[in-house]
């Protein structure tokens, strides 16, 4: 990727990060780790690589998305407003009464999203019937589906993973967020679901390993994922819970955090 394109994802991910943060200040609690992991996906998903049309959310040669890991919602809501999906004045008004924008992606509720996700380990399944049904349609449109590596200890993703391989879904991309941490300790610590790679490639995926936060990586994998032929491809990210802000980065309470004044002011600035 060039100088002036890196740059340019770098702003955006700077601009979705200080949204993110804003909006999750002015609740004052919520999965912070987790969306903080996949913030950069998402920018370069939504800027790069996804075909979507804000102004015709439901377009039905649209790429989709399912965030199978549906508590890092808030994350997807700073890059649909970003895109125009809905206005940034809505961001304001996560997980209150009334809301557009639940604490969980919904996709009866908000506009842009493709799969309703927070019972951890479904969303894939999912993934994998939409690219099924895409693929009957003879349609070019692409799946990406996001798994947390917690979520990938639920015998269902192994499940989904497999029908994927066999039915040779080459318009899905995998993408865990292999963070490390789930709810309250260490992945590795509860029920080791590593290697990914070596794993996923035995149920018949394409594998890229990649850092998640690493743009020029992440633009690499996707070109890549859109070469490979009769078979899904895996991007297996390796990121760090909370990634950007000091106050919340790389810790295990900060799954789903409190987010003080303090915490928002010294996260813009460094920001800034
Ligand atoms: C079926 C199910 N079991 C438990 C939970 C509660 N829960 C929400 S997030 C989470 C941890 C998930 O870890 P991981 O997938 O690694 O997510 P991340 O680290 O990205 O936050 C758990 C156990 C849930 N939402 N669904
Ligand atoms: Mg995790």
């Amino acid at each position: 990727m060039d100088e002036r394109n890196l740059a340019e994802l770098k702003t955006l991910s700077k601009e979705a990060r200080k949204l993110f943060i804003e909006m999750m200040a002015n609740l004052g609690v919520g999965h912070i780790g987790g969306s903080l992991s996949i913030i950069d996906a998402l920018v370069y998903l939504y800027y790069r690589e996804m075909r979507v049309r804000p102004q015709e959310p439901r377009w039905e040669d649209r790429d989709r998305l399912v965030i199978s890991k549906g508590h890092a919602g808030p994350a997807l809501y700073a890059l649909l407003a970003m895109k125009g999906f809905f206005d940034k004045k809505e961001l304001m008004t996560l997980n209150k009464l009334g809301t557009h924008l639940p604490s969980h992606c919904d996709m009866k509720l908000t506009t842009g999203i493709d799969m309703t996700a927070g019972s951890l380990g479904q969303g894939l399944s999912a993934a994998v019937g939409m690219a099924i049904a895409l693929r009957m349609q003879k349609k070019d449109s692409r799946v990406y589906c996001i798994v947390g590596d917690g979520e990938a200890q639920e015998g269902q993703i192994w499940e989904a993973l497999m029908y994927a391989g066999s039915q040779q879904l080459d318009n899905l991309v995998v993408i865990i967020d292999d963070n490390g941490m789930q709810i309250d300790n260490y992945t590795d610590a509860l029920n080791a679901v590593r290697p990914f790679d070596k794993r996923l490639a035995a149920f018949g995926f394409e594998v890229i390993n990649v850092d998640g936060h690493d743009f020029n990586q992440l633009d690499n994998a996707f070109y890549k994922a859109k070469t490979i032929k009769k078979r899904p491809t895996a991007v297996i990210m390796s990121t760090v819970k909370g990634k950007g802000f000091s106050f919340c980065e790389g810790k295990l309470s900060n799954h789903n955090m409190k987010v003080s004044a303090d915490d928002l002011a010294s996260a813009l600035k460094e920001l800034a």
